[in-house]
C-alpha cells in the first residue's frame, strides 16, 4: 500500500477544517501541520543543524535563487548535494526562485520563457525557465520541489493578477513535465490569483487537474490585510484535494499560523522567527518581546521559565538586552533559538490539539497567554 520509498500523505485526525498527520518520504516523516525553518543559503541562520532538528523541525527550506548564484547548482551537485553540504539529512523543500528573483534581483524581466535577472551579489546576468528551475532543484537534491511561478504584490490590478496566474499555470505544466516521475520526491504546484476569488478558484482547479503531490498557496502575505489572506485560504481550500498536503508559502506570525491551520493548511515556511531573532525580537508564550527596549535592562527574568529551550529558560532578559544592544553574535543566536523553539512548540501544540479535537480551545488559550503578557 504505502511504499516507504515513495512520497505519501496521511491524515490521522481532523478538527473542523484542520488536519493533523504526516508526510512520509525516504529521508523521514514530516509531522503536519509543519513549520519549516528557512535555510536560504544552506544554513538556518545562527543555528546548528542539530539544534534545528532537536527543536522538532522535520524539514527545512532552501532557496533555488540564492544557491544557484552561490555556490552554484552544478558545484553543489559535485559536492554531493545540499543535504551533505549543510549536514541536514532530513527532507528539504526548495522554493523555485521566481519569488526571490522578483524581491531581490536587479533588472528582472518576465516573459513566457521564464525570468531574466541580474544577481544581487555581483550583477551577472542569469535566465531561469521552469525547466531550469526544476533542473537546479534536482541538482541541489531537493526532496520537495516547487514549480516556478509569478507572485504579484498586492494591491494590484485584476488584469495583472490574472496574467500572472495564467502564466504560473502554464509554468506548472512545464515543471511537471520537467520533473517527470521521481519516486520518493515531490513537486508541488502553487495557487496564485491575488485577492480575486474567481481567479483563486480557477488556479486551484487547474492545478488539481495536474494531479500533483501537493499544493501550495502563493501570492498571500504580500501586502494585503490578514482578513483578506484568510478569506483567500477559505476560498481555495474546498478546491484542493483533501488527500494532498497544502502549503501556505512565506507565512507568518504565530497568529497567522493558527488561523491558517484552522482553515486547513498543513505546511508553512517563514523567515519571521529567524529574522526577528537577529533584530532583537523574541516570540514567547507571553507575546512578542522587543529586547532592545530599555525596560529590560535590569529584568532578571528569563523569556519563559517554563520552556525547555535553554535560550528561553536560562538567560535573563537583562543579559539578552545587553547582547542585543551590543550587537553581540550570541544575542542573535539565542533569540533565533528561542523563536524557532517557540514556533515548533506552537506547531506541536496544534498537532496535539487537533488530535484531541480541541484546536479552538488551544488557540484561545494561546492568545490569552499573549494578552495577559509580561508587565
Ligand atoms: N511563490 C513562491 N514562493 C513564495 C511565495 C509565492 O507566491 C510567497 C508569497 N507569500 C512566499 N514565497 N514561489
Amino acid at each position: 500500500m504505502t511504499d516507504p520509498l515513495d512520497f505519501s500523505f496521511t491524515v490521522a485526525a481532523t478538527d473542523g477544517q484542520a488536519r493533523t498527520g504526516h508526510i512520509s518520504m525516504p529521508r523521514g516523516n514530516i509531522r503536519t501541520p509543519a513549520f519549516m525553518p528557512v535555510g536560504t543559503a544552506a544554513t538556518v541562520k545562527a543555528m546548528y543543524p542539530e539544534q534545528v532538528r532537536d527543536l522538532g523541525a522535520d524539514v527545512v527550506l532552501g532557496n533555488t535563487y540564492h544557491l544557484m548564484l552561490r555556490p552554484g547548482a552544478e558545484r553543489m551537485a559535485r559536492l554531493g548535494g545540499l543535504h551533505r553540504f549543510m549536514r541536514w539529512d532530513g527532507p528539504i523543500l526548495t522554493d523555485s526562485g521566481g519569488f526571490q528573483v522578483m524581491s531581490l534581483s536587479a533588472l528582472r524581466k518576465i516573459d513566457e520563457e521564464g525570468v531574466t535577472f541580474r544577481s544581487h551579489i555581483d550583477g551577472t546576468a542569469h535566465r531561469m525557465s521552469p525547466e531550469r528551475s526544476i533542473e537546479i532543484q534536482g541538482l541541489l537534491g531537493s526532496d520537495i520541489q516547487m514549480q516556478l511561478d509569478e507572485c504579484v504584490r498586492l494591491p494590484a490590478e485584476r488584469a495583472e493578477i490574472e496574467k500572472a496566474m495564467h502564466l504560473s499555470l502554464r509554468w506548472a505544466e512545464r515543471c511537471r513535465v520537467a520533473f517527470g516521475e521521481q519516486p520518493g520526491k515531490a513537486m508541488f504546484g502553487i495557487v496564485q490569483g491575488g485577492d480575486v476569488p474567481e481567479l483563486r478558484v480557477e488556479s486551484a482547479r487547474a492545478l488539481t487537474g495536474l494531479d500533483l503531490k501537493g499544493y501550495a498557496i502563493g501570492g498571500l502575505a504580500v501586502g494585503e490585510p490578514q482578513a483578506v489572506m484568510l478569506a483567500m485560504i477559505e476560498t481555495v481550500e474546498p478546491h484542493l484535494p483533501a488527500t494532498k498536503p497544502r502549503y501556505l508559502m512565506g507565512v507568518g506570525t504565530p497568529d497567522d499560523l493558527m488561523q491558517s491551520v484552522m482553515r486547513g493548511i498543513d505546511m508553512f515556511d517563514c523567515v519571521m522567527p529567524t529574522r526577528a531573532g537577529r533584530h532583537g525580537l523574541a516570540y514567547t508564550r507571553h507575546g512578542r518581546i522587543n529586547l532592545r527596549n530599555a525596560r529590560h535592562a535590569e529584568d532578571t527574568r528569563p523569556l519563559d521559565e517554563a520552556s525547555d529551550c535553554p535560550a528561553a529558560r536560562d538567560y535573563s532578559r537583562a543579559y539578552l538586552h545587553h547582547l542585543v544592544r551590543s550587537d553581540e553574535i550570541l544575542g542573535m543566536m539565542l533569540l533565533t533559538w528561542n523563536n524557532l523553539a517557540y514556533y515548533q512548540a506552537l506547531m506541536a501544540g496544534m498537532r496535539a490539539a487537533i488530535a484531541a479535537g480541541r484546536l479552538a480551545d488551544f488557540v484561545a488559550e494561546t492568545k490569552d497567554g499573549w494578552a495577559r503578557a509580561e508587565a
